[in-house]
């Protein structure tokens, strides 16, 4: 590249001092470009798969735009079907077969420069990832069930594009049904948030997030979270998150065809959880950990308020426990109960036990050797240690630890 601009600037110098020479524009001696042509061959700089049967080959000069024809190009594995000039005339878009998440390599014989050069041998090739599915702006989950009243979130994805630079999406929901809750959370997979709004009376929001500067986009084989969508569900039976617009723009600023795909949102009855939870010896009963957790884990999480009470709302129907947790005291559970139409509301009482100053679920000489050594010391030094919370770790907390010795909590 370097020579070649030396030499383009050397012939125009030589045609700056003939027409000095002469005197006069109009009579310049005829110094082209030829005299001192381009003897370089083109080179092949990169391939990139654009989507599952796009394939972008780049040269480092521009290309006589005649050569650029699908024989040209030969990629072990694919066929190659058709060839486009592009980026402005050093690149060629080439039309495969469907390809695989694999890579591939492809070969390029036949393709000439402006000056006539054919494609160096020695650089005639270059390797790529193929994309295993079309190019797809999605909403994942694709299926989300929720609790009336009950909140939720949904990422916005893109999947299968080989050279991401930026996407937005407009969303529809039905804002009887479905409300956004707060702005699109940004997972800052492409760096700037262009767009980031909703109206919860159209029913409507739309986020747009890009590179900027010229730099390559991001290759995504697979599937990307570019935000997070957080929703509250109103009333039954739910409804639908519509994509009904979106973009996908390559690092050329060009658009890449894809599909979009939305989710589906079933809004059940809510169901509750009430009851309390009370740490022994406390009289504070307040901001006691308490967590509902079903079969795949915990669902909510909240804290007790004075006495020691707590709610959960807008539950889904199923099986569950209540767990609560207190520094210095054996975790409490409650027996499994199951919410349906039947029970659409539970109420347990849970006391935790003092004395599980080391967490292992267990309060026994361990924990009381823990106490003991710190005897006499302000809780300052350690909070979980004082179980009465009465400002000193002393004996009345070994007492506590020493009721409860040998009890446990397992799950
Ligand atoms: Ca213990
Ligand atoms: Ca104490």
């Amino acid at each position: 590249m370097g020579r070649r601009r030396g030499l383009i600037a050397r012939s125009m110098a030589l045609a700056l001092a003939a027409t000095l020479l002469l005197g006069a524009p109009g009579l310049a001696a005829p110094v082209t470009t030829q005299v001192y042509g381009d003897l370089i061959p083109p080179k092949v700089v990169s391939a990139m798969a654009m989507s599952d049967t796009i394939v972008d080959v780049t040269f480092d000069e521009a290309v006589d735009t005649t050569t650029i024809v699908a024989g040209n190009f030969a990629i072990a594995g694919l066929t190659v079907s058709g060839a486009t000039p592009n980026r402005n005339g050093s690149g060629a878009r080439l039309a495969t077969s469907a390809q695989a998440s694999q890579s591939y390599t492809v070969v390029v014989t036949g393709v000439k420069d402006m000056a006539g050069n054919t494609v160096d041998p020695a650089a005639n090739s270059a390797t790529f990832t193929g994309l295993a599915g079309d190019p797809m702006v999605s909403l994942s989950p694709s299926s989300i069930s929720v609790g009336e009243g009950g909140s939720f979130s949904v990422e916005l994805r893109v999947s299968h594009v080989g050279d991401l630079y930026g996407v937005s999406a407009d969303i529809q929901f039905d804002p009887a049904i479905l409300q956004v809750t707060s702005y699109a959370q940004s997972s800052h997979k492409l760096g700037t948030v262009a767009v980031n709004q909703f109206d919860n009376a159209a029913g409507t929001l739309s986020y747009a997030e890009t590179k900027t500067g010229a730099v390559a986009g991001i290759s995504v084989p697979g599937e990307e979270t570019i935000a997070t969508l957080y929703f509250k569900a109103l009333a039954r039976p739910g409804g639908t998150l519509n994509v009904t617009r979106f973009q996908i723009a390559d690092s050329t600023g060009a658009a890449v065809p894809g599909g979009s795909a939305g989710a589906t949102v079933s809004v059940t009855q809510g169901f509750q959880v009430t009851g309390t939870a009370q740490a022994q010896g406390l009289t504070d009963q307040s901001n006691i950990r308490v967590f509902l957790s079903g079969q795949g884990g915990v669902v909510q999480e909240t804290k007790t308020a004075a006495h020691g009470s707590f709610s959960f709302s807008s539950v889904l129907g199923g099986d569950y426990r209540v767990l609560a947790s207190e520094a210095g005291f054996l975790t409490a559970g409650s027996a499994q109960f199951t919410l349906n139409s039947g029970n659409p509301a539970q109420n347990v009482a849970l006391q935790l036990l003092a004395g599980d100053v080391n967490s292992d679920n267990v309060i026994d000489i361990f924990d009381i050797v823990l106490i003991a050594r710190a005897y006499n010391q302000p809780a300052g030094v350690n909070l979980t240690l004082d179980l009465n919370r009465d400002g000193t770790i002393e004996l009345l907390d070994i007492v506590l630890a020493a009721i409860n010795y040998g009890k446990s909590f397992s799950i």
